[in-house]
């Protein structure tokens, strides 16, 4: 039994070996990039996925007994029973336990994701309809993030899932992102962080992440929030300190969100 259900699981988590962004035919979740989604993960494969596997092979056993063993022509006299005790008291407390079993972890790991640790870098993201506005609270920068439109793409960039202006974030470091919106509801969401974020009009929700690994991650509004909803995605690319350093520096420029003392612009472009 143990073997089997390391098959499926293994079928559920090779598909998604790759990727910072879905893949075609793709089963389990994107392959983690955070402490956060690693435990997502794990508790999903380890606990969730077996408990479900084995709820539904047992009750699939259950309708087949039942429809061999009571079937009409074996079992012409149907018997009249309405209650056993032992039977309902089980019934009530064996999902009342396995729902307590799967609740201590969950809990863990939303306090956990709760608990926004000292940030490095802010970032607040604004929805708008439709597409995602950055502000770089500490930095002075303000940019807009648009989808870049199919027959635009380069080489390398997914359909649907690219956008002009990325946000840029260094590796290794807490970003705490603060979630907003202007017009409607949308969700701020990047599977690879395990982070998903309501954001609300007239409102600041915020949550967090450590990307482990440099690359670029891919996430979408999560919130249907009108007509354009599928075409304003989230990327994010994670660079290294130094590549940070850098892209800050001209971003400080491109981006500015109050004009820049001519001197202040001097010093920055000498760099
Ligand atoms: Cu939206």
């Amino acid at each position: 039994m143990k073997k089997i259900l390391y098959i499926i699981l293994s079928l559920f988590t090779a598909s998604s070996a790759l990727a910072n962004q879905p893949k075609d035919w793709q089963l389990g979740f994107q392959d983690p990039a955070s402490d956060g989604m690693r435990d997502i993960v794990n508790f999903h494969n380890n606990l969730l996925l077996p408990i479900i596997i084995a709820i539904s092979v047992f009750v699939l056993f259950l309708m087949v007994y039942a429809c061999i063993r009571f079937r009409a022509s074996r079992n012409p006299n149907p018997s009249k029973t309405t209650h056993n005790v032992t039977v309902e008291i089980l019934w009530t407390l064996i999902p009342c336990l396995i729902l307590i079993v799967m609740a201590v972890p969950s809990f863990k790991i939303l306090y956990k994701q709760d608990t926004i640790p000292k940030a490095d870098v802010t970032v607040k993201a604004i929805g708008y309809q439709w597409y995602w506005g950055y502000e770089y609270p500490d930095e002075n920068i303000i940019f807009e993030s648009y989808m870049i439109e199919t027959k635009d793409l380069k080489e390398n960039q997914p359909r649907l899932l690219a956008v002009d202006n990325e946000v840029v974030v260094p590796v290794n470091k807490v970003i705490k992102v603060l979630i907003t919106a202007n017009d409607v509801l949308h969700a701020w969401a990047l599977p690879s962080f395990g982070v998903k974020r309501d954001a609300v009009p007239g409102r600041i929700n915020e949550t967090w992440f450590k990307a482990e690994k440099v690359g670029t991650y891919y996430g979408q509004c999560s919130e249907l929030c009108g007509i354009k909803h599928a075409f304003m995605p989230i990327t994010v690319r994670v660079v290294s300190e130094e590549d940070y350093a850098e892209w800050l520096m001209g971003a400080k420029i491109k981006f500015a969100k109050e004009p820049l003392l001519e001197n202040e612009n001097i010093k920055l472009a000498s760099n």
